[in-house]
């Protein structure tokens, strides 16, 4: 076999792709779960093929939880920024890149307080620590100490260019530099445990479920005082991208507390989510997640996904670019386990969160044109605004074959395009699958050819 000229992917005996491009990059995307079998076939500049015996691989879902343990350490409080993780182990700052092996960061004094949380937060990683403590870095390794008060600092936020740290008996301080702090006079005696800012105002809640809300436009420098209806105590605060979320407790459970504004709230009770008890609440890219017995996930306007059941006692998740990371330890076992996966969501799943009310569905057709609202995405088409069907373009090359010209610039990577043709616009066969172009048509005197898009779900 020599010059080989185009090289062909099959997958469990069927044609997939094809490249005449060497070095021959073929790709697929994986129809179904499971062992599968996959070929390449070369064909020469002779049209001479040769086919190597098939090799099995394995096909898992993306989203997968992937779990580590991690025997005679704990890990505690983990956060993600500037490409390393941070964690309080062993009772130190240690940094990793691959959450596996950990290194002991610099500028850890033992004498110093008990940290109390981990943030990373306006491009630098930062401490809530006893005694005052707030520690400070930029690459997680090297770290700077600052006291800053007398009280323990419970967390960090950062809000329009300040950090904001709040701790026990109402202590609230701001900078602008992570140097010069300004304590700020007491609101609320109780404990603030959390803060989470929007884009228009920060949030603040206490132990005894009181929110503090500071915004802007509210006015000159002043926060506001609001009580959860309700709930006898508050503990988790975020801003999810689309509203804040709070997670406090009544005598029933956990409540969950939605507000867009910081101003006007509503509540329900935890267990419409399908846990009672939630132990953690993070946001990662516009979702946010639930921890509890259960991971439980919301896209933005949409109802509460159940992803996955939890065997161990989970209580924190930190979400790094596109993953969470679930941490759990046993004292009983002294290890860490770590559970990683990966946003739930296809290609399709995240255009549609953007680009589709959240009732439509892959079938509908909303503005009527004829194109599904996958179709819509498949064909890079506008889902609210009547389009031209997809043009497909066809060149004879010689009198029994017909090449395609696919109309797009790059197709979605879990859309199939199909190639269908007919005689008389009443039975469409499917004939191949883009990206493969030339399709053999022997002596038929017409036929007739259309593109097709098909969901692939991964
Ligand atoms: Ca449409
Ligand atoms: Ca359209």
């Amino acid at each position: 076999m020599e010059h080989v000229q185009r090289a062909e992917l099959w997958v469990g005996g069927s044609y997939v792709t094809e490249s005449a491009t060497y070095p021959f990059d073929l790709r697929w995307v994986p129809a179904t779960l499971g062992s599968q079998s996959i070929s390449v076939r070369t064909i020469d500049i002779h049209g001479r093929s040769a086919e190597p015996s098939a090799i099995q691989v394995s096909v898992k879902w993306d989203s997968e939880p992937l779990k580590t343990t991690l025997p005679g350490i704990k890990i505690s409080h983990l956060t993600y920024g500037n490409g390393r993780w941070v964690a309080l182990v062993n009772g130190l700052l240690n940094w990793s890149t691959n959450l596996t092996t950990w290194t002991l960061g610099s500028g850890f004094e033992p004498s110093a307080g008990s940290v109390q949380a981990i943030s990373f937060s306006g491009g630098s990683f930062v401490t809530a620590e006893s005694g005052g403590i707030i520690r400070t870095s930029q690459d997680g390794i090297r770290w700077t100490v600052r006291k800053v008060g007398r009280e323990t600092w419970n967390a960090v936020g950062f809000f329009q260019n300040e950090w904001i740290a709040v701790g026990k008996h109402g202590a609230m301080a701001v900078t602008r530099d992570l140097q010069n702090w300004t304590q700020l006079p007491t609101l609320a005696d109780a404990d603030i445990l959390r803060v989470a800012a929007s884009p228009e105002a920060v949030i603040a809640i206490t132990a005894d479920a009181r929110v503090l809300v500071f915004a802007p436009s509210f006015g000159a420098n002043s926060w506001s005082l609001q009580s959860l209806p309700q709930s006898t105590s508050a503990r988790l605060a975020v801003w999810d991208g689309k509203k804040f979320v709070i997670v406090g407790s009544d005598r029933m459970g956990d409540r969950l507390y939605f507000s867009t504004d910081a101003e006007k709230w509503t509540s329900s009770s935890a267990s419409a989510t399908g846990d009672n008890v939630i132990r953690a609440m993070e946001t990662l890219k516009d979702f946010l997640f639930m921890i509890g017995s259960r991971v439980i996930y919301q896209r933005p306007n949409q109802n509460w996904t159940r992803l996955l059941n939890l065997v161990e006692v989970y209580t924190e998740a930190a979400p790094s670019e596109n993953s969470l990371v679930l941490v759990s330890f046993s004292e009983f076992e002294n290890a860490t386990t770590l559970q990683t996966f990966h946003l739930p969501i296809s290609p399709y799943e995240r255009w549609a969160a953007v680009n589709l009310p959240p009732a439509a569905t892959e079938s509908g057709d909303l503005d009527n044109d004829g194109l599904t609202n996958f179709d819509e995405y498949a064909f890079d088409r506008d889902p609210g605004h009547f389009d031209a069907a997809p043009r497909l373009e066809i060149k004879l090359s010689n009198p029994s074959s017909v090449g395609f010209l696919f109309p797009l610039a790059s197709p979605r990577s879990d859309a199939r395009y199909w190639i269908d043709s007919t005689v008389d616009f009443k039975r469409w066969s499917p004939e191949m699958i883009l990206p493969r172009t030339t399709l053999d048509i022997g002596s038929l005197a017409h036929r007739f050819f259309r593109i097709r898009a098909e969901r692939v779900k991964y």
